[in-house]
Parts: structure tokens; C-alpha cells; sequence
């Protein structure tokens, strides 16, 4: 059963999908063309947004917002022609929902009232009830999906254990994980109970969401690379690993994409987990991800006696690239699509950028990517 399927026979009644390319090349299946989404997509670069954020007064009171939430993710669909849209809220739902009051001050990103730096800090926080204090996050699914009313699959999304702790150690963004690493090579044991506890909270929200609507789910690791090799795998991997298989017992049919920003390098680490995709970011040359990912199925299947499916990959466009002109977006996507399909397997691939869009970019070259990815002929 699909993941559009699998919705759509729960109580929502949702509309079937009419655009399941994504799905599809998740799946090897053929496709007529590439799919395309961008991370970030709605946000600070398109105008619209910016009217509906200073409508709705700050950015939480936008995400809480159900129909503001819903109009600021089609804002995107409205202009480009994309192949998913992605649920409008953030990572850090959830420690604001375990009471560490994040806020954003203009200009500075995300911060936190309250930071998480005790074995007492961590007992501290709260076992979440994701349908309670989560619940606008849920609502803004089902609203979003209906509202889409199957024109392309919805992301639902969350933020890996790993790097959410980056978030709640720090205070807030950090840009040398100063506390975070202290903790990790002084009181492993400690962060270990926070990123115990993340796993569950992180399970039971994406679970949540795809009850609510979401048809397939991307974690995001947004920090993971900040982990040297081996300390990647016990504090980061593991984690994915677990959320990711705890997952496909309650929705196997919902697909999940792995994003490790800087996890180019350990993709056969990543390989053993049962998520779909794995995103990339542009450092990862898409001919050399798809061997590795092939030659990790090879071991995996022979160590676990029984065939290993193959993973997609998401990625990988410099953002910066939408600084340049027209042309030099549409050179860089042939060569990147080109790169992607080496292998001749003309599936298995979601194009995308290699990390979010920046508030910088003039819409019309996000269009002129979208339409670039879409013209490459297979
Ligand atoms: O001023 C504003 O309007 C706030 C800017 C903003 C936006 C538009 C923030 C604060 N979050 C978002 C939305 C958001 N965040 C989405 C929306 C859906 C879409 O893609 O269209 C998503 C998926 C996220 C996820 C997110 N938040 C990540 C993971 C993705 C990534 O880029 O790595 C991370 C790391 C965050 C934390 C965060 N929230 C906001 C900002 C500016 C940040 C990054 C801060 C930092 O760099 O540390």
C-alpha cells in the first residue's frame, strides 16, 4: 500500500494523489520526469510570506496558526512548479513543547529561555503527549493536506535527536557546539539520556503526523557533520536508526528521507538504517553516493541474509547557486542531473538543494531551477 493510500483509507477521507512522482522515484519506479522540491522552501525570500509572518506578529504565533500555516506552505506551490510540499513549522517544536520557551530575536535566530546542561535539566523535561502540546502541529497537517487536496505529496518533518540537543545545550544556534561536545566527551551518559529521550519524542511526533496526514517524513541532521566519524555513529546514527525502525513498524509504507548535512562521507554508516532516501549536501558527488549506497546494499544484504532494497538520494545544489544567472542555475542543474543519473538508472533520485534556500535568492531563480530540473529530458 502507498502512502497516499494508507491515508486515505484512515478517517480523514484526504483526496487521492495526483502527482506521485516523488513517491514513485523513491520507489525506482519509472518516472517521466525529475522530481523537485527545495528545503525551506516557504520562508524569507518570497514576500508573501514575510506579509503573512507580520500578519500573524511573530514566527511561532505563525506556526500556531492553522490557517496562516497552511496558506504560507502552498505560497511556494502557488509560484513553482513542485513535486511536495512541506509542513510549515520547526524543529524546535519540541523542546518549546518540553518548556524551554524558545524566541527569536530579529536578525538572530532561534533561542531558548532555558538551557539543558545537567543530569537535573534532563530529568527535568517533560515526557511529551505529541496530540497535546504538540496538537497545532497536527492540525496544521491535516489542514495543509486537505487544502492541497492531492495536487502533490505532503513532508512531514522533524529535527534528528542529535541535532535538536545541539539546540537545547546550547541555548540556541552555536557555531562550535561548545557545551554540546563538553557534555559529549565529559558526561557521555548525559547526553545519551537527552537523546534517549528526543528518540521517543521524535518517534511519537513523526508517527502523529502521518496519522494527521503526512505522507512521507524527512529527518533532518542539520548538524549531524559537526560529528567527528565514530562519534557520529553512537550519538547520531544510532538514533535515526531506531526513530527510523520504530517508524516502519507503526506506517511501513510511509517513505522517510534521511537528511545529514555533512554526512557525505558516512553514507554507508547511514546505508544501514530502513530509511528510503538519504539527502546530501552539494560537497557529495551524486555519481560516487549512488556507489557507495549500491555497494553498501551488496554488504548489507549478504550480512543480513536477505535482500537489502537500495536507497534513493535527495540533494544537492549549492544554495548559493541561486545567486548566480539563469544560465549559470540551468548549467549547474544539467551537470548536477547528469551526475545524478551516471549510473543510467534514470530513477531513485529527488532533485533538490543541498540545504535550505536563503532568504536572498530572488524567487525567479528558484523558478528558473524548478523549471531546469523539470526540462532535463531522461
Ligand atoms: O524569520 C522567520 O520567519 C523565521 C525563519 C524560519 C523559517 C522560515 C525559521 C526559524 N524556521 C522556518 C521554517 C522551517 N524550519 C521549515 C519550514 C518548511 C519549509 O521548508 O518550507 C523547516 C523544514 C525548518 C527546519 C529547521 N529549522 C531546520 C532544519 C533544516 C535546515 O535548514 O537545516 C533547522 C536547523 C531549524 C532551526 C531554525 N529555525 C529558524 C531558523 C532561522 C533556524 C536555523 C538557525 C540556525 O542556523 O542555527
Amino acid at each position: 500500500m502507498s502512502a497516499s493510500e494508507y491515508n486515505s483509507s484512515s478517517t480523514h477521507n484526504f483526496a487521492p494523489l495526483k502527482n506521485d512522482r516523488l513517491l514513485r522515484a523513491l520507489r525506482f519506479e519509472p518516472i517521466d520526469t525529475t522530481p523537485v522540491w527545495m528545503m525551506r522552501q516557504a520562508g524569507r525570500y518570497l514576500p508573501e510570506y514575510k506579509a503573512t509572518r507580520a500578519e500573524a506578529g511573530d514566527f511561532m504565533s505563525l506556526c500556531k496558526d492553522t490557517d496562516r500555516a497552511t496558506e504560507v506552505t502552498l505560497q511556494p506551490l502557488r509560484r513553482f512548479d513542485l513535486d511536495a510540499a512541506i509542513l510549515f513549522s520547526d524543529i524546535l517544536t519540541i523542546p518549546d513543547a518540553m518548556g524551554q520557551g524558545l524566541y527569536f530575536e530579529t536578525g538572530e535566530g532561534p533561542k531558548f529561555k532555558h538551557q539543558v546542561r545537567t543530569r537535573s535539566d534532563i530529568e527535568r523535561l517533560p515526557a511529551l503527549d505529541v496530540n497535546d502540546s504538540l496538537d497545532y502541529v497536527m492540525r496544521a497537517v491535516t489542514s495543509i493536506r486537505k487544502a492541497l487536496n492531492g495536487q502533490v505529496p505532503l513532508f512531514g518533518f522533524s529535527g534528528s535527536p542529535w541535532t535538536l540537543a545541539t539546540y537545547m545545550i546550547e541555548g540556541g544556534s552555536s557555531k562550535d557546539y561548545r557545551y554540546t561536545k563538553d557534555m559529549l566527551y565529559n558526561k557521555p551518559e548525559l547526553l545519551h539520556l537527552l537523546l534517549d529521550k528526543l528518540a521517543v519524542a521524535v518517534t511519537d511526533y513523526l508517527d502523529a503526523q502521518i496519522v494527521a496526514g503526512a505522507q512521507i517524513v524527512q529527518i533532518f541532521d542539520s548538524w549531524g557533520g559537526a560529528l567527528a566519524h565514530r562519534q557520529f555513529i553512537d550519538f547520531s546514527h544510532t538514533y535515526n536508526k531506531r526513530i527510523i525502525a520504530n517508524l516502519k513498524v507503526r506506517h511501513p509504507d510511509v517513505p522517510v528521507v534521511l537528511f545529514t548535512k555533512g554526512g557525505g562521507l558516512w553514507l554507508n554508516t547511514q546505508a544501514d538504517s530502513e530509511a528510503d532516501a538519504l539527502g546530501l549536501d552539494w560537497t557529495m558527488p551524486l555519481d560516487r553516493a549512488r556507489q557507495v549506497l549500491t555497494e553498501s546494499q551488496r554488504q548489507l544484504t549478504k550480512q543480513h541474509k536477505k535482500l537489502q532494497s537500495s536507497k534513493a538520494i535527495q540533494g544537492n545544489l549549492d544554495p548559493a547557486t541561486l545567486y548566480g544567472s539563469p544560465e549559470t542555475i540551468r548549467r549547474e542543474v544539467t551537470l548536477m542531473l547528469d551526475n545524478a543519473y551516471a549510473d543510467g538508472e534514470k530513477t531513485g533520485y529527488v532533485a533538490n538543494l543541498g540545504h535550505g534556500i536563503t532568504q536572498w535568492v530572488d524567487p525567479e531563480h528558484a523558478k528558473v531551477f524548478v523549471d531546469a530540473v523539470h526540462d532535463y529530458k531522461l
